[in-house]
């Protein structure tokens, strides 16, 4: 069997992950599948990163795809058919799902710790200090239940009335971004045997029918891969072609070829160090040399980075 194009660096359990195996599938895409650790240490996938230690990670030869707003995008100039983006425009797609990712994340996840009860102690502390700020075990959570609750039901109410309808999918009749963006948030509350604990808490029964048809897409076809052999992949790559271009120098005060560190904003505040490709209406690209793998271009979305002089 040949090495898949395109790979995906994930953890089962990881949710931003299934959102990403879901548009695999619904593209219906081979690809490269190194399963990572829950948490750090994470060796070899650093040497591709150079730090970023949020999951998933797409790779595609010796290009890095960091964040979901800028894996989904890629997947989409890689094979354009059928569309991630039915419905909306792509921009506008990408632009709600970031939203409505980052207002419900922390609810969605005070819920399921509610359900879920308390994890693993060394996983609430990494979670808690280098990951989200927060302390998310079961004691600390509890107190904020009934108003991440009504949080969220609020918004599955929404999703509920915007279903309706009968339309089969959020865009109408094919699925896209919009679904899966929704779906990931409800497969982590639902996950683990909590699905009817959440549905009756929720009042899911209304949304069934389309949580089981955006599962049903499937993950496209999975090879397993090693970390090392990605790393193989990435040496004998070059990173695809980018027009140098900084199209914001008054928002950011870099040249092309400048070193500088990509930051995401909200969680994981781990800075990248690279020299800048290019920085545009959506997206950032920098080039990392690193000893291990040579030249690498790393792609985060313009929204949730901050760009800095290095
Ligand atoms: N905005 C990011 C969020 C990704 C994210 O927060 N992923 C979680 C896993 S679902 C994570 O990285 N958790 C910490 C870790 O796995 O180290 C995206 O869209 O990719």
């Amino acid at each position: 069997m040949s090495t898949p194009q395109i790979v995906l660096h994930h953890y089962a359990f990881s949710p931003y992950a299934e959102k990403v195996r879901l548009a695999l599938g619904i593209k219906g895409l081979a690809w490269g599948s190194v399963e990572v650790a829950m948490m750090p240490p994470r060796p070899l996938l650093d040497p591709l990163t150079g730090g970023y230690r949020r999951i998933p990670v797409l790779q595609v030869g010796a290009d890095i795809y960091c964040d979901t707003h800028a894996i989904l995008p890629a997947l989409e100039r890689l094979h354009p058919e059928p569309s991630l983006y039915p419905g909306f425009a792509p921009a506008l797609a990408e632009g709600l799902t970031y939203g409505l990712e980052r207002d419900l994340w922390l609810a969605v996840i005070g819920v399921t710790v509610h359900f879920a009860g308390d994890l693993p102690e060394a996983f609430l502390r990494d979670r808690k200090d280098d990951y989200l700020y927060v302390d998310i075990s079961h004691g600390a959570m509890e107190p904020d239940f009934a108003r991440n609750a009504q949080r969220v039901a609020a918004w599955t109410s929404w999703l509920a009335a915007a279903l309706s309808d009968g339309r089969p999918f959020l865009g109408g009749d094919r699925p896209g971004v919009a679904d899966l963006a929704h779906h990931h948030l409800l497969w982590l509350m639902r996950g683990g045997g909590r699905a009817g604990s959440v549905d009756r808490l929720l009042e899911l029964a209304p949304l069934l029918g389309w949580i089981e048809r955006v599962a049903a897409l499937g993950h496209g076809r999975p090879q397993a891969m090693t970390a090392e052999a990605a790393l193989e992949v990435a040496k004998a790559a070059e990173p695809a072609p980018v027009e140098a271009v900084n199209a914001v120098p008054d928002l950011i005060a870099a040249a092309p070829g400048e070193p500088v560190t990509v930051t995401p904003d909200d969680f994981a505040r781990v800075p990248v160090e690279g020299r800048l490709v290019a920085v545009d209406a959506s997206r950032i690209v920098i080039r990392r040399d690193d000893p291990q793998v040579r030249a690498l271009h790393l792609h985060f979305p313009r929204a949730g980075f901050t760009v800095a002089k290095a």
